[in-house]
């Protein structure tokens, strides 16, 4: 059976329910601390989990059997910024706990790391799995640790620990919760909408993105592979990496009227500025072929086609 933590955030409900596809819907185990929207309770099993309370967590992983967890609960970079403490108790406490717990229970456990776990002193263009990491947000500090206390329950204790640091990830149906590569997916409900968007980044201001199913696809990928392939534990995966002024440019192919605007937000730039450019991934493509499926022209047409069939489905206007 399957848990995943922090499950009402972006990627815990499109994960579960691929995931229901392939082990059964009864487990896969969705959990938060929110009370879910209907849609997602009718879609399978959904329980209350505070990963910062260790005994609730260890009795759902005793009575539900749970063999694999994943991860998700976390504080993102913008947010981690505006509440440090908490993202150190959620990122690092609750990471310890969840550690523990996989190590007291055989768990294979997966925990996602970032772009944002390097920094300015990382190389950035590309980025390599191996690498200096001084990243300077409390975010990408407590995935680094997590990365470190990871990797060394693997090796000292044989924990089956396995970590993929994704980019930005878009995504249609769900809301990014991290505030510095959210606008890209912000963009393309600006341009269905009111047709202009304001970029809080600078038009040239290049990262590392991902389509939300190539990261759900890398996700369960990796979690299949035999452990005697994984050379590492912790691997970049990378899909494409785009500037705001190439994304505008790509939407604009299909809404010639879209305008966008600058006004860079100093906090957001500079947390943007200090992430890789460009990711290396090819330890990933080595040990268990990850190959992406979305650039950013098929990433545009799915995400405008999506968001202007969730709009119609809501009675919206629709540009
Ligand atoms: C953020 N979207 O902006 C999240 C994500 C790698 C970026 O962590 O913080």
């Amino acid at each position: 059976r399957i848990l995943i933590t922090g499950g009402l955030g972006q990627l815990g409900v499109g994960l579960a329910q691929l995931l229901r596809k392939q082990y059964g819907k009864e487990n896969v185990i969705l959990s938060d601390i929110k009370k879910p929207p209907p849609h997602v309770v009718s879609d399978g099993p959904f329980v209350y989990a505070d990963v910062l309370d260790y005994k609730n967590l260890r009795e759902l992983i005793v009575n539900n059997r749970i063999t694999w967890l994943i991860h998700y609960s976390a504080l993102l970079s913008v947010v981690g910024e505006a509440n440090v403490a908490l993202a150190r108790k959620i990122n690092i406490s609750g990471l310890h706990n969840v550690l523990d717990l996989a190590l007291e229970n055989c768990l294979r456990l997966f925990v996602p790391s970032t772009i944002g776990a390097f920094g300015p002193s990382s190389p950035r263009d590309p980025a390599p799995d191996l690498c200096i990491q001084r990243p300077r947000t409390i975010y990408g500090v407590s995935k680094v640790h997590g990365e470190l206390m990871g990797e060394y329950l693997h090796h000292k204790y044989g924990l089956d620990f396995r970590c993929l640091r994704y980019p930005g990830v878009i995504s249609a149906t769900t809301n990014p919760g991290g505030g510095t590569t959210d606008y890209a997916v912000q963009i393309f409900h600006d341009a269905v909408s009111t047709g202009s968007h304001e970029c809080y980044l600078r038009p040239d201001t290049r990262l590392p993105m991902m389509h939300i199913s190539d990261c759900h696809r890398a996700t369960i990928e990796f979690m299949q592979a035999p452990q005697c392939q994984l050379s590492l534990r912790t691997y970049n995966i990378a899909a494409m990496s785009f500037t705001p002024e190439e994304l505008a440019q790509e939407i604009c192919k299909h809404l010639p009227q879209f305008k966008v605007t600058y006004n860079p937000d100093s906090v957001r730039q500079t947390i943007a500025d200090s992430w890789p450019v460009r990711f290396d991934d090819t330890n990933a493509q080595r040990d268990w072929g990850w190959a992406p499926t979305f650039g950013i022209e098929e990433m545009v047409i799915n995400m405008l086609h999506s968001i202007r069939h969730k709009r119609t489905n809501e009675g919206l206007p629709v540009s």
